[in-house]
Order: C-alpha cells, then structure tokens, then sequence
C-alpha cells in the first residue's frame, strides 16, 4: 500500500468521527439562507482540490485547489482528469495558488498568485481536455492587481475577461479574452468585499463571495451596477476570520432539476467541500 492510500485511510478514518460534527456545525451557520436544492460534497483529502475555484463547460465541473486542476464528470462524479503541477513552466514568478476559475472556448483561464509576496499576478490558461498548461498567460500590472490574482471570470458574449483585488474591491480590470490587452477598468457603484470566483449568465455577472454571509453578487460590468443576489450563510463573523467554513467560487450552468447556479464553499471545520445548486430567484 502507497503512502497515499494509508494517508486516505487515515483521514478518512479521523473523517468519520469529524463529519458529524462538521455537518452540524455547517447546518448552524447555514441559518436562514437562500435554500439551495442539493448538494455535491467531498470530504477528506479531496476537500484541498476543491478549496478554490469551479467552473464548467457543460459536461464537466472543474475545480482548483491551491495546486491543482481537477476534471469531474458531472454525471457520473468521477475525476477523469488531474494536475496536480499547474505552475510547471511557471517557476520563476514563484506562483504557489491558483484561485477562482472560469471556463471559454476549450480553455480553463486560471488566477494564478505568489502568496504573501504578491509579485505575479498571472492568468494563465490550461486545455480544457487534459487541463496542461496551454501556452498563453498574462502577468497582470501589479499596480492594479496588489494582492496577486485571486480570480478570473470569462465573458465571452462581449470578448473579454475580468479581474479584481480580493480586498477593497471598488473596481474590476477588464482584458480581451483573445490577445490579453488590457481594454478598460469597470468602476463598481458600492465596494464588493472578497470576491472569490464569478461566472455570467446573460450578460450580467455573479460573483460569489466570502464577505460576512457569503453573499453572491449580480454585477453589471457595463455600468458598474451591483446588487446583492443572495446570502450563502447567516452567520457574521466576529473574531475568527473564516470561522464557520469559507465561501468560494461559483459557476453556471442549466441543469434539469432547474438549478442553475452552483457555488462552491468549505464547511465549518475545513474537511468538506460542498458544491451547492441554486435555482435562480424567481
Ligand atoms: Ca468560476
């Protein structure tokens, strides 16, 4: 037996006893929500390759971990596809996290980030078939991205792709999804905090958070506009930033028990990951 499978035995022995707890502690701070109708959750080590980022292209989930691209059929649930090495090729920006991901034309467009030095923010994209590194990145101006690149999220209705600082966030940057020129900067009407991931859906765009109820966020990148769509949990954090789980990325897609979209969070004890499908608000 592989070190893996004994640490998978491991974790999913101590998982067992954890469990419990962690989904009583998540239905605590799930309070008075927007009820979501369902729920895909993994528990144990592949919570880390669902901590960050979601998106699909209709037949697949994808997610990111801090290092990892991971490819799940959406019927069957089964990974088909992993890299567990996103920054190969990308060693002398230092990116050690990818975050929020967004899907466009067979390609994944990936943030990319060297934590707490804040150097590189890159958006890099990967092949959407075998999730390798697919020869195009951008290293975004640190000017405007401060705090590396946290998340991307592809437009292609108007041929773009947008980012924005995970903090104080009162604008996003918006870049042609093809030749990675920069096209213009979109002012927010009121300050959004720790934006995660965002996906569009007819031409508006929504961003999901990690604010005090994991909000998600309808925003209009012509005008700026942003209206609070619905809260994730109830709970306001007092003194233990991300106590009670954190929220993540979320993506679009039309399924047939008429949800739509399906956001990603970590449960209160940081051993789940729980994809939630939301039929939008009547
Ligand atoms: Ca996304």
């Amino acid at each position: 037996m592989d070190f893996m499978a004994v640490l998978t035995k491991i974790v999913a022995f101590l998982c067992s006893f954890l469990i419990p707890l962690s989904n009583g502690l998540n239905c605590l701070f799930n309070g008075d929500i927007y009820p979501f109708q369902s729920n895909t959750k993994v528990i144990g080590l592949e919570t880390f390759d669902r901590s960050q980022g979601v998106t699909t292209d209709g037949e697949y989930w994808f997610f990111s971990g801090k290092g990892s691209l991971t490819k799940v059929n959406i019927e069957t649930n089964e990974i088909e596809v992993k890299n567990d090495n996103p920054f190969l090729g990308f060693e002398e920006y230092g990116v050690d996290h990818v975050g929020g991901i967004s899907y466009y034309n067979g390609l994944i467009y990936a943030g990319l980030e060297d934590s707490k030095v804040w150097n590189s923010p890159l958006v890099a994209v990967y092949d959407a078939d075998t999730l390798e590194y697919a020869g195009k990145f951008i290293h975004l101006d640190t000017e405007k991205m401060k705090r590396g690149c946290p998340w991307v999220c592809c437009d292609g209705e108007r041929g773009y792709f947008y980012v924005a600082n995970s903090r104080d966030t009162v604008e996003m940057y918006c870049y042609d999804i093809d030749t990675f020129e920069y096209v213009k900067t979109v002012s927010f009407e009121t300050e959004v905090a720790a934006i995660q991931g965002a996906e569009m859906y007819n031409g508006i765009m929504y961003a999901a958070t990690n604010d005090a109820t994991r909000a998600v966020y309808q925003i209009n990148p012509d005008t700026g506009s942003v209206t609070k769509y619905f809260d994730r949990i109830m709970y306001q954090p007092l003194l233990i930033d991300n106590f009670g789980g954190e929220g993540e990325d979320i993506t679009v897609l039309q399924m047939e028990d008429g949800t739509l979209f399906h956001a990603l969070d970590l449960g209160a004890l940081f051993i789940d990951a729980n994809l939630r499908h939301y039929k939008p608000i009547a």
